[in-house]
C-alpha cells in the first residue's frame, strides 16, 4: 500500500463521517490526469526496440520490406516500409549515445539508409558508394554512429530516393537532451508526409506525370500525419503541447495553420534556437524539422483543425489548391488549464566567424536544351561535376542561387550551417540548419565550418524528384 493510501485510510477511520460530509480535511484527490486517457492514441508511433542493455547504446533491427498498409478507408495498399509500417519506427536516443542499426534489405531493389542531419562519419551517412555500395536484396549492413546533438532527425533511403521515399520509406530519430527543461509541454512527434494511391488502392507509379511530374515535384494525394489520414486527438484546453515535426514528403512543402493558434517555434533542424519565434503559420520544406509549442484553447467538444495551406513554391504549386485538414484537436471536458508563460527557452549558439571565409557560389539550374530535361548545379547534373573542395577546420560562405521558376529546399549532409542575411550577418535568432529554402529566382546564403569529419559529403535539392533529375553535388572535405 502506498504511503498516501495508508494516510487516507487512517484519516477515514479517525474522522469517519466528517470526511464524507466535507467538514474535515479534504479527501485526497486523484493525481492530476494531465491529458485525458488515450488523448494521442491516433498519433502514436511504433518505437524501435532497444536490444542493448547498455544505457548509452541504442541497438536496433531495421528491416526494409513491403507491407500491406491501410491508408485509404477499406483499401490496403502495398507500400515500402521500415519494419512494416509508415512511418518507420521512432528511434529514441539521448545526446552522445552510440546508435547501432542492423539494417536488413528485403526489398526487391538496392537501398541505403541516410541519417538526415546527424553529424556522423562520412562512411555511415548512407550516400551510395561513398564508400559503401547500396545494400542489395537479402543483404545486411550495420550502421554504427554517435548522435552528438539533441534534436529531431530522420532517416530515409539515398538510392532512387524519390521513388523509395514516395513508396513509404522514412522514419524519425529523436535525440533527447536530459538537461533540457522537462516541463515545456506534452510531447508529440509528428512525421508529416504524403503518398500517391490509385483508385484501385495500388501505389501510384513513381513516374506519374512523366518529366513534368519530376520538374514539378510529385505530391501524393493522401496527406499523412504519422502515417494516418486526418487523425484526431482529444486534448485538454489550455494545456501546452510540444510538437516535434519533420517534413518527410518527397516534394510537398507543409505550410501549417491552426486556426489562429500561434506556433511558438523553439527549435529547428539541429536542436533549440537561441530564442523562440512566434508565428501564426509554420513552414516546413521537405527535410526540415521544427520544435514548436502550441496551446489549443477551446470549450469542451469544440474542434480545432491543423491544416495544410498551399505554399507558393513556384509555378502552379499554389493555384486553386484548397487547404487540407491534417489533424483535428477536440477539446476534452477536463477543466481548462492556464498554460501560463513559458520560461526562457533557448541556448547559447556561437556565431560562425566568417572573416576570411572561402566563398562558394553555386546555381541551381535547369537544362532543357537536350532531349530530356536535366536539373543540375551550375548547369551540370550530378556525377559530371567535380566535387567542391573543402578542408577540415575551414569556414565557407555559400551563396546558393536559384535560376528556376520553382523553389528548392537545399540540404547539406553531415554539417550544420547558419543562415546569413544580405549583409552577411547571421540571421537572428540563431539556429543550426541542414535544410533551407532557396526561393524562386532568389538566393540563400549560409556559413558552414567543417569540423574534423573528412570525406565526401552530398548536397542536393530535397525535392527528391529534382535530386533524381541531377540537382545534387558533393563536397570533398579533406584532412
Ligand atoms: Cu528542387
Amino acid at each position: 500500500m502506498r504511503h498516501n493510501e495508508v494516510v487516507r485510510r487512517l484519516l477515514d477511520f479517525v474522522l469517519g463521517a466528517a470526511l464524507l460530509s466535507g467538514c474535515g480535511p479534504a479527501e485526497s484527490t486523484p493525481a492530476d490526469p494531465g491529458q485525458p486517457d488515450g488523448w494521442d492514441s491516433e498519433l502514436s508511433l511504433n518505437e524501435a526496440e532497444d536490444l542493448n542493455a547498455d544505457p548509452d547504446v541504442v541497438e536496433i533491427d531495421l528491416t526494409a520490406k513491403e507491407a500491406d498498409v491501410q491508408i485509404r478507408e477499406k483499401a490496403y495498399t502495398t507500400v515500402w516500409t521500415y519494419n512494416g509500417g509508415i512511418p518507420g519506427p521512432l528511434v529514441r536516443a539521448k545526446v552522445g549515445d552510440r546508435v547501432v542499426v542492423h539494417f536488413h534489405n528485403e526489398l526487391p531493389d538496392p537501398t541505403t539508409v541516410h541519417w538526415h542531419g546527424v553529424r556522423l562519419t562520412a562512411d555511415m551517412d548512407g550516400a551510395p558508394d561513398m564508400p559503401h555500395p547500396p545494400v542489395k536484396k537479402g543483404e545486411t549492413f550495420t550502421y554504427d554512429f554517435v548522435v552528438p546533438d539533441a534534436g529531431l532527425y530522420w532517416y530515409h533511403p539515398h538510392v532512387d530516393s524519390a521513388a523509395q521515399v514516395g513508396a513509404g520509406l522514412y522514419g524519425a530519430l529523436l535525440v533527447e537532451d536530459p538537461n533540457e527543461p522537462k516541463d515545456l509541454g506534452d510531447e508529440l512527434t509528428m512525421v508529416l508526409s504524403d503518398i500517391g494511391i490509385e483508385e484501385s488502392g495500388q501505389l501510384q507509379s513513381p513516374d506519374v506525370g512523366g518529366e513534368l511530374g519530376s520538374v514539378f515535384g510529385r505530391e501524393g494525394d493522401s496527406v499523412l500525419v504519422n502515417g494516418r489520414v486526418r487523425p484526431e486527438m482529444v486534448a485538454r484546453a489550455g494545456r501546452r503541447q510540444r510538437w516535434r515535426l519533420v517534413n518527410a514528403a518527397r516534394s510537398r512543402y507543409f505550410w501549417l495553420d491552426l486556426e489562429g493558434t500561434p506556433f511558438v517555434r523553439i527549435g529547428g533542424d539541429g536542436g533549440l534556437m537561441s530564442s523562440p519565434v512566434t508565428a501564426d503559420r509554420l513552414l516546413l520544406v521537405p527535410g526540415e524539422r521544427a520544435d514548436v509549442l502550441v496551446v489549443p484553447v477551446d470549450t469542451p467538444g469544440e474542434t480545432r483543425t491543423l491544416r495544410w495551406i498551399a505554399y507558393d513554391r513556384g509555378y502552379g504549386t499554389a493555384f486553386e489548391r484548397p487547404p487540407v485538414d491534417l489533424l483535428s484537436i477536440e477539446a476534452s471536458d477536463l477543466p481548462a488549464e492556464d498554460a501560463g508563460e513559458i520560461g526562457s527557452v533557448g541556448r547559447d549558439i556561437e556565431v560562425i566567424n566568417t572573416v576570411g571565409a572561402t566563398p562558394v557560389e553555386i546555381a541551381l539550374t535547369m537544362d532543357q536544351s537536350g532531349e530530356t530535361t536535366t536539373l543540375g548545379i551550375n548547369g551540370v547534373p550530378f556525377g559530371q561535376a567535380p566535387p567542391i573542395a573543402a578542408a577540415v577546420g575551414e569556414t565557407q560562405v555559400w551563396t546558393v542561387k536559384n535560376e528556376m521558376a520553382w523553389a528548392h529546399p537545399f540540404h547539406l549532409h553531415g554539417f550544420f550551417f547558419q543562415l546569413l542575411d544580405a549583409n552577411g550577418a547571421a540571421l537572428a535568432p540563431l539556429e543550426w540548419k541542414d535544410t533551407a529554402n532557396v526561393p524562386v529566382e532568389g538566393q540563400m546564403t549560409f556559413a558552414v565550418r567543417y569540423d574534423p569529419r573528412p570525406g565526401m559529403w552530398m548536397f542536393h535539392c530535397h525535392i527528391l524528384d529534382h535530386a533524381e533529375l541531377g540537382m545534387m553535388g558533393m563536397v570533398n572535405v579533406e584532412k
